[in-house]
C-alpha cells in the first residue's frame, strides 16, 4: 500500500526463514562489540529502546565508526547480504519496471514516465530504468536495529544525519505497533497511523524520506516464535549514510 509519495508499505514481506535469519544475526550483533544500549540523549533522558548499529555507529545526533558513547568499540561491519536484501526489498516495494506505471509511478506520487522519478528519490540523475536502475545502485551501509520491550515507543523524528537521499528500508519482526507517518513541516497532524506487524517491510524514499515519524506503542504480542523471538519487537533500517568508505 502506498501511504504517501515513496512510503510504501509490503505487509508479510519476510517470510519465516528471513525472519529467523535476521532474528538469530541481530542476537549476535547485540551481544557485541558494541552491545544493545539505551541510547543517551543530550538532555539526560534515555531511548527507552535498545539500538546496536552495524557498519556506522549512530549517536543523537551524528555516525561515527566507534561507540564513543558506549564502549569506544568499532561497530560491526555491513555484511553484504545485507545489502541485497535492501535492493530487494526497494525493487519489490517501488516496482522493477521503471516507467511502467502501476507501483512505480504510485510510489513516487508521479505520473509514470516522468524522468524525475529516480531522481526524486534518489537525488541522482536518471533516464529510462532509473527506478531500477536504483535499486541496483542502492548501497545502505548502515543499519540500526531497534528492540522494543514493555512499554518502549519512539518519539516524532525526522532522520536527517544522513547525507543521502536514498531511501530507507524498514523491516520488523515479532510484535505488532502503531507506526505514525507524519508530515515533512512539523512533528503534529497530519499523520496517519499504520499497524506494522512481524514481517512487514516499509520503504520511505523520495518526499517521505525526511517526513516525520515515530511508534506511539508497541501492541501486546507473543513475539514472533515461528523466528525465535518470544516477546518484544524488532525493527531493523537500512540507510545509506552518504559517508566517506
Ligand atoms: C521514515 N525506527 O530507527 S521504522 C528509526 O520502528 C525509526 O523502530 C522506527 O524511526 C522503528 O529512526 C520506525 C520506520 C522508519 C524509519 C526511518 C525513517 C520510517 C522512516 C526515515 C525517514 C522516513
Ligand atoms: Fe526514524
Amino acid at each position: 500500500a502506498v501511504v504517501a509519495p515513496g512510503a510504501v508499505h509490503v505487509p508479510g514481506w519476510l517470510g519465516a526463514d528471513l525472519r529467523r535469519e535476521l532474528v538469530d544475526a541481530c542476537r549476535a550483533w547485540g551481544r557485541g562489540p558494541v552491545p544493545f544500549r539505551h541510547t543517551a540523549l543530550p538532555g539526560g533522558g534515555v531511548m527507552s529502546v535498545r539500538t546496536v548499529c552495524l557498519g556506522w555507529h549512530w549517536q543523537p545526533y551524528r555516525y561515527s565508526r566507534t561507540a564513543d558513547d558506549v564502549n569506544g568499540a568499532r561497530v560491526a561491519a555491513f555484511p553484504p547480504w545485507l545489502v541485497g536484501l535492501g535492493r530487494r526489498a526497494l525493487a519489490e516495494a517501488y516496482g522493477e519496471d521503471a516507467g511502467a506505471g502501476g507501483v512505480a509511478a504510485g510510489a513516487y506520487g508521479v505520473e509514470a514516465g516522468a524522468g524525475g522519478v529516480a531522481a526524486g528519490a534518489y537525488g541522482v540523475e536518471a533516464g529510462a530504468g532509473g527506478v531500477a536502475a536504483g535499486a541496483g545502485g542502492y548501497t545502505p551501509d548502515t543499519a540500526l536495529i531497534n528492540f522494543y520491550e514493555g512499554n518502549a515507543r519512539m518519539g516524532m523524528h525526522r532522520d536527517r544525519e544522513e547525507r543521502s537521499t536514498a531511501p530507507v528500508v524498514s523491516l520488523s519482526i515479532g510484535d505488532p505497533c502503531v507506526f505514525r507517518f507524519g508530515n515533512t513541516a512539523s512533528r503534529g497532524r497530519p499523520w496517519t497511523d499504520v499497524e506494522l506487524r512481524s514481517g512487514d517491510l516499509f520503504v520511505f524514499g523520495g518526499p517521505s524520506r525526511f517526513a516525520y515519524h515515530g511508534v506511539p506503542k508497541v501492541l501486546p504480542g507473543a513475539g514472533d516464535p515461528a523466528a525465535g523471538l518470544a516477546g518484544g519487537r524488532l525493527n531493523i533500517t537500512l540507510r545509506e549514510t552518504g559517508l566517506p568508505r
